[in-house]
C-alpha cells in the first residue's frame, strides 16, 4: 500500500511524463513540417516513449492500492528555432526530470517504502540514458553549427537510429 506522501509524488511524476510526451510531440510534428524526417522520426519515437514512462507509473500507482491521476496538459510551444534549439530544450528538460526521479527516490526513503525505491531505479537508469543521449546529439550539433551539409547528414543518422517503435519492437 502506498502512503498519501508517495502516492501524490508518483502522480507528479505521472504528469511530467505525460507533459515530456507531449513536448516531444510538438517537437517532432514542427520537424516533419521543416522536413526534418530523421529529427521528427526520433521525436514521435521519443514521445512515445515517454507515454510509456507515465503508463508504468499508472499501472504501479494502481497496482499498489492507490489511484493513478491521468492529468490536464499544458500546450506546448507549436514554433522552434532551430533543431540545435529543439535539443537544447530536451536536453534541459531531461535534466529538470532526472531532478524530479530523484526527488521521489528521496520521498521513498524518507517513508522507508523499499518497493517503490525498487521502481523507481528503472526511471533513474533510463534517466542517466536519456540525458547521455542527449548530450551526445548536443555536442555533434555544437560541432556542425550552421553548416547545411552537416545538418542534412546529421537529420539522416537521427533516422538510422530511430524506429524501433514504428516497426512494432518495445522500447521500454
Ligand atoms: Fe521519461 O524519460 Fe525522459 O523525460
Amino acid at each position: 500500500m502506498l502512503s498519501g506522501k508517495i502516492e501524490d509524488a508518483l502522480n507528479k511524476q505521472i504528469a511530467i511524463e505525460a507533459e515530456s510526451s507531449q513536448f516531444y510531440l510538438a517537437m517532432a510534428s514542427w520537424a516533419e513540417t521543416q522536413g526534418l524526417n530523421g529529427t521528427s522520426t526520433f521525436l514521435y519515437e521519443h514521445s512515445d516513449e515517454e507515454r510509456m514512462h507515465m503508463l508504468k507509473l499508472v499501472h504501479f500507482v494502481n497496482e499498489r492500492g492507490g489511484k493513478a491521476i491521468i492529468p490536464v496538459l499544458q500546450q506546448p510551444p507549436s514554433e522552434f528555432e532551430s533543431i540545435t534549439n529543439i535539443f537544447e530544450s530536451l536536453l534541459n528538460h531531461e535534466i529538470m526530470v532526472s531532478e524530479q526521479i530523484n526527488h521521489v527516490v528521496d520521498i521513498c526513503l524518507q517513508e522507508k517504502d523499499y518497493t517503490t525505491h525498487n521502481f523507481m531505479q528503472w526511471y533513474v537508469s533510463e534517466q542517466i540514458e536519456e540525458e547521455a543521449l542527449a548530450r551526445t546529439i548536443m555536442d555533434k550539433l555544437n560541432m556542425i553549427g550552421t553548416d547545411k551539409g552537416g545538418l542534412y547528414l546529421f537529420d539522416r543518422d537521427l533516422e538510422r537510429i530511430s524506429g524501433s517503435v514504428n516497426k512494432g519492437q518495445s522500447t521500454e
